[in-house]
């Protein structure tokens, strides 16, 4: 008489205690192998009594499906907690994510700020494609005036419509007018952005290059004031020792006009263009240029980026080399 419920039992017990892939295999060959225990009771079938047949054949056959299953189950079971080991290595060290870093000209152009929040400047900004009335005309550089010549300039494609014609600007310096259409004196503040010229690049120029204008405003200012700010200024930059050179320059939009420099590798490098805001911008803007004067000024960031760092070539900045940005990892 062939037990298959013993049988059974008996093949799920040691099924349970298989730990390992090497375990299961041996169990199989013991039970479901071609010469194993289930397989010789299948093979015994034609030798039982004739009404012993039917019940032993089909009950072994359904016997083998269910340990098919169950070895097939128990395989997985074990697989998945295997997984499930190798994933959290606690004592493996810990992969860190690779951190970009701010680029030289936005640490430059952070500190600038903070420099002129703390002389009690505000920040605005204003638009990269411009207006030619803007960028020009209303700063009097007329079309045909030489001074256009000073900042090349790449237009905004127009589609042959008679509207008013558009730029990149070339400086801020829009933004002082801008500025005072909409704002009264008193006025101090300070405008960063991005330029474009059509320009040859060299050590010290970039065909995209950041400024900072300056625009203030107010009763009784004079030149006095312009050169004060701008000396307070630099020496919080760059210490009490720089060495600076302040020498007359032209601006249309200015009167006087003049230029800083600064003592770089044996030579000047100018850093911004400044003057007195010219008394018919002044009055343009509604106001007495009797009562209200000011100054302005330009300040070229990848410039005081240079002296800040050393850095010897201004192209060295939109060059894209992960070698030399990598050198302001970590910098604030
Ligand atoms: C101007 O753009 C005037 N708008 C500045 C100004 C403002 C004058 C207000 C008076 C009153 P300029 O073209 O010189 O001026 O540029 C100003 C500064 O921008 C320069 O001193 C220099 O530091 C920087 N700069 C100019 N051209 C480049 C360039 N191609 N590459 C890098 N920096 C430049």
């Amino acid at each position: 008489m062939v037990d298959l419920e013993a049988l059974e039992a008996e093949a799920r017990a040691s099924l349970a205690e298989a730990g390992d892939e090497a375990s299961l295999d041996a169990w199989r060959v013991v039970w479901l192998g071609r010469r194993g225990r289930l397989t010789s009771v299948l093979r015994g079938v034609r030798d039982l009594p004739v009404e012993e047949r039917p019940r032993v054949g089909a009950g072994a056959n359904r016997l083998k499906v269910s340990l098919e299953e169950a070895v097939a189950a128990h395989r997985s079971q074990l697989l998945a907690s295997a997984a499930d080991t190798d994933a959290i290595d606690v004592t493996l060290p810990g992969r860190a994510p690779p951190l970009g870093s701010l680029h030289p000209i936005t640490l430059t152009r952070r500190m600038l700020e903070r420099t002129f929040r703390d002389m009690g400047f505000d920040v605005v900004e204003g638009p990269d494609v411009e207006l030619e009335e803007y960028n020009f005309d209303r700063l009097r550089i007329p079309a045909g005036h030489p001074a256009r010549d000073m900042w090349d300039t790449i237009w905004v494609a127009d589609d042959g419509d008679s509207g008013p014609r558009q730029l990149l600007r070339t400086h801020t310096s829009p933004m002082q007018i801008r500025y005072l259409e909409r704002r009264s004196p008193p006025i101090r503040v300070i405008v960063p952005g991005t330029c474009y010229r059509y320009e040859a690049t060299d050590a010290t120029h970039e065909w995209m290059l950041t400024q900072i204008e300056g625009l203030v405003i107010d009763r009784n200012l004079s030149m006095a004031h312009l050169k004060g700010t701008l000396e307070a200024f630099v020496r919080r930059m760059f210490g009490a020792d720089i060495e600076t050179r302040f020498r007359c320059d032209y601006f249309p939009f200015v009167e006087p006009g003049a230029e800083l420099g600064v003592r770089w590798q044996g030579d000047w490098l100018e850093i911004l263009g400044c003057g007195m805001v010219h008394p018919e911008i002044i009055e343009d803007a509604g106001l007495d240029p009797e009562l209200y004067t000011g100054f302005a000024f330009g300040m070229g960031v990848e410039r005081v980026a240079m002296l800040r760092y050393g850095v010897r070539d201004i192209r060295h900045f939109y060059r894209n080399d992960v070698r030399f940005l990598r050198q302001f990892e970590g910098r604030r």
